[in-house]
């Protein structure tokens, strides 16, 4: 499928693309996992019955009473398993960051509590010139410090609309469109540590790995989370991040030190870090291989490219079903982003996709971030309508009408039907 490949950084795609094979043929290293684990877990996550992550007993457990420390009022958040999703009715008038207390949490598991005072990051692997390097949380302080307007969004985020707009079954946590949020990011450059660390010119990968407990579903043991990024985009633009939206990392997104790797799956931005990993020979985890790629006839056996850039996206500031009169005009709000470049355009459909007019765009299109936009409408006939949001790239990708169906629900990057009411 077009849609996810295309456009994708080539350096970062060739490396990821040829990591499996590597993996698969022994030469690359899985750290906590065998060669023959990964095949089975390949084999099981490619079958039709496997129950994917968030689908397990633990995740059913969970859901009664979410590993999640903030509040989770009915009014900003939505509750889903062990995680919570924006609602997004509650981003209308708050501005381009979105507050802290309305941002979306995906949690394997459950929010660890972690002193910063005791906290440790350990720089580790072959992939140094000498041995493992400690940094405390003061040491990361007093690198220079980075502050970047930054979106964060589920890889899964919109899953739930293969089903109902596309009546397709997979499975995962069944999001909206609320995993997604932008925040202003305040940290160290991933870069210094690996640099202050004695990263050597032969490092190929880097492994974050969080502090969390290990992930287990459907009787296997994951261990932590933890998931290799090419040394290319680590030393590009990866924040340790400490602050968000001016405040200490909350315990949930991290506290006391996250990744944030702009414009690449949420997931490549490990919360609550403990150790990373700097190898000299390519690094593997189920969050590479098993997740976080896309199965399905449209790919090829053994699934995609591990998932790497976040495809084009939007929504409107409105619920599901939200009621408007007749005969009055409406302000109608939303937000398109791209991991693969700044948005450029949106066209709105306010008829269910007959006809389509260009939105107000309010923030100027930039790499990793989002822009606000707005169009107005007059509403005539009283009835049930739908509303629709294309979105387009610098990079020129637009949402298509249809996304690829894939096993586990990822990149549903298609234009939302969304329904409204006129009264
Ligand atoms: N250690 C750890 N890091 C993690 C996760 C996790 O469960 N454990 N979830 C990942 C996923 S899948 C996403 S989408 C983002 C979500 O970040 P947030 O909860 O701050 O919104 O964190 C990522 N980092
Ligand atoms: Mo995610």
């Amino acid at each position: 499928m077009g849609t996810v490949q295309r456009g994708t950084g080539v350096s970062e795609h060739a490396y990821d693309r040829d990591r499996l094979r590597q993996f698969l043929s022994g030469e690359a290293a899985g750290e906590g996992l065998s060669r023959r684990g990964v095949l089975r877990l390949l084999s099981a996550a490619a079958g039709l019955t496997v129950a994917g992550p968030g689908t397990g007993t633990a995740a059913a457990a969970a859901a009664e009473k979410p590993g999640i420390i903030k509040p989770l009022p009915a009014a900003l958040l939505t509750v889903r398993g062990t995680n919570a999703e924006t609602n997004w009715a509650a981003l209308r008038g708050t501005g381009y960051h979105t507050p802290v207390d309305r941002f979306f949490v995906r949690n394997h598991t459950a929010t660890p509590v972690l002193d910063p005072a005791h906290w440790r990051l350990t720089v580790w692997g072959s992939g140094l010139r000498g041995g493992s390097v400690e940094f405390s949380y003061d040491d990361l302080r007093s690198l220079p410090a980075v502050t970047s307007s930054v979106c964060l969004e589920c890889a899964g985020n919109g899953r739930s609309y293969f089903a109902t707009q596309q009546g397709e079954h997979v499975t995962g946590t069944p999001w909206t469109m609320g995993a997604v949020g932008a925040a202003r990011w305040r940290g160290a450059r991933l870069s210094d540590v690996l640099r202050a660390a004695g990263m050597s010119r032969r490092a190929v990968d880097v492994m974050p790995r969080g502090l969390d407990p290990a992930f287990t579903d459907g009787g296997t043991d994951y261990g932590r989370v933890r998931r290799p990024m090419p040394v290319a985009k680590a030393l590009d633009d990866v924040l340790l991040a400490y602050e968000m939206n001016g405040l200490p990392l909350l315990p949930d997104h991290g506290r006391p030190v996250r990744l944030v790797a702009p414009s690449w799956v949420g997931v490549a931005s490990v919360k609550w870090v403990g150790d990373i990993e700097v190898s000299d020979r390519p690094l593997f985890s189920p969050w590479n291989t098993v997740f976080y790629r896309l199965f399905g006839p449209a790919f090829p056996r053994g699934g995609s490219a591990p998932l790497a850039r976040q495809p084009v996206r939007s929504a409107f500031e409105l619920a599901p079903g939200a009621v408007l009169p007749a005969g009055r005009g409406h302000r109608l709000t939303g937000r398109s982003w791209s991991g693969r470049g700044g948005i450029r355009r949106v066209e709105v459909s306010t008829d269910g996709g007959a006809s389509w007019r260009d939105a107000r765009l309010h923030d100027a299109p930039r790499p990793a971030g989002w822009v606000r936009w707005s169009t107005r409408w007059q509403p005539q006939e009283p009835g049930p309508a739908h509303l629709l949001a294309r979105a387009t790239d610098t990079a020129g990708h637009t949402q298509p009408a249809v996304s690829a169906f894939n096993e586990q629900g990822f990149f549903f990057d298609a234009v939302v039907r969304h329904p409204v009411r006129v009264v």
